[in-house]
C-alpha cells in the first residue's frame, strides 16, 4: 500500500501566530503516522504561518516570480524551519522520516510546467524510508522563482509513485456543503458544485474548488479529513469526503 499524506499547513503551524508551530497537533499527526502499518508513505506539508506570510511580504505567488536571492533564501529558510520541525516530530514518533526540499529537484519551464524528477523519492521509499516533503520557492524559467504548493506536489507524486490512497489533512472535516456537513462523496465536480462555488471555471484562489478538481483528476481516491480523521484516514478506512473521479 503506497499512501500519500499531507498534513495541511494550517493544521501543523498556528495561523495568527508568525512561524509558530502547532507542537500538540503536529505531536498528534505525527503518533498516528506512526502507528499506521503502510508500507510506503510519503509526508508532504503545507506552509502555513511559516511561508505565507515570506510570500506575501515578496509579492510571490505560483505564477509571478521573483528574481531578489535574499527574497528566494528568506522563503526557502522558513520553510526548511519548517521541515525540520515536522521531521523532528515524525521521528520523535519513532518515523523514519527524511526531509526532500523541492526547491533542490524541482522547477518550471517557461510556460509554467512543474518538471520534478521522483527519482530520488522512490529510491527512499524502496528503502523503507518515509521522505517529508513541503510547498516550497522553486526556480522558474523567465521569472526567478515561483511558489510550488503542498497540493501540486501531493497530486505529482501520487501519479509518480502510483499511490493507492492519498489524504489531505485539513482545518475542516471534509468539503463541506451549504449547511456545513461534510459530503460523504465526490465523484464528479457537479457533486460539489453548489458548495464550491457553482461552476467548474478556474480557481484563482487555490481554494477548495482546486483541490477537488486536481484530486478527481487522479486515477486513485483521495480523501479530504480533519485532525480527527488521522487515525481512520491510516488505518484504510473511509474519512472526511472522498473524492474518486
Ligand atoms: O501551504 C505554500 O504551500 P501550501 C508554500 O501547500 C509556500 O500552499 C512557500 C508559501
Amino acid at each position: 500500500m503506497t499512501v500519500v499524506v499531507k498534513l495541511g499547513g494550517s493544521v501543523i503551524t498556528e495561523k495568527d501566530q508568525p512561524e509558530t508551530v502547532a507542537d500538540d497537533r503536529l505531536a498528534g499527526l505525527a503518533g498516528a503516522l506512526a502507528d499506521g502499518d503502510i508500507d510506503d508513505l510519503v509526508v508532504v506539508h503545507g506552509a502555513g504561518s511559516f511561508g505565507h506570510p515570506r510570500a506575501a511580504a515578496h509579492d510571490v505567488s505560483a505564477t509571478d516570480g521573483v528574481q531578489d536571492a535574499a527574497a528566494i533564501r528568506d522563503i526557502a529558510g522558513t520553510m526548511e524551519a519548517l521541515n525540520t520541525a515536522v521531521v523532528g516530530a515524525l521521528a520523535d514518533a519513532g518515523v523514519a522520516a527524511v526531509p526532500v526540499h523541492p526547491a533542490s529537484v524541482a522547477h518550471r519551464t517557461a510556460d509554467g510546467a512543474l518538471e520534478f524528477p521522483t527519482g530520488a523519492i522512490e529510491t527512499l521509499l524502496d528503502d523503507g524510508f518515509v521522505p517529508v516533503l513541503h510547498g516550497d520557492i522553486i526556480s522558474h524559467a523567465g521569472a526567478g522563482a515561483t511558489i510550488l504548493s503542498g497540493d501540486e506536489i501531493v497530486t505529482h507524486l501520487a501519479r509518480a509513485v502510483d499511490a493507492d490512497r492519498v489524504g489531505l489533512c485539513s482545518t475542516v472535516p471534509g468539503v463541506l456543503d451549504d449547511d456545513g456537513t461534510v459530503i460523504p462523496s465526490i465523484t464528479a465536480f457537479s457533486d460539489a458544485a453548489g458548495a464550491l462555488g457553482g461552476s467548474d471555471a478556474t480557481d484563482v484562489t487555490g481554494g477548495m474548488a482546486g483541490k477537488v478538481r486536481a484530486l478527481l483528476a487522479l486515477g486513485s481516491p483521495a480523501y479530504v479529513f480533519g485532525p480527527a480523521g488521522i487515525e481512520a484516514f491510516v488505518a484504510g478506512d473511509d474519512v472526511g469526503t472522498r473524492i474518486n473521479g
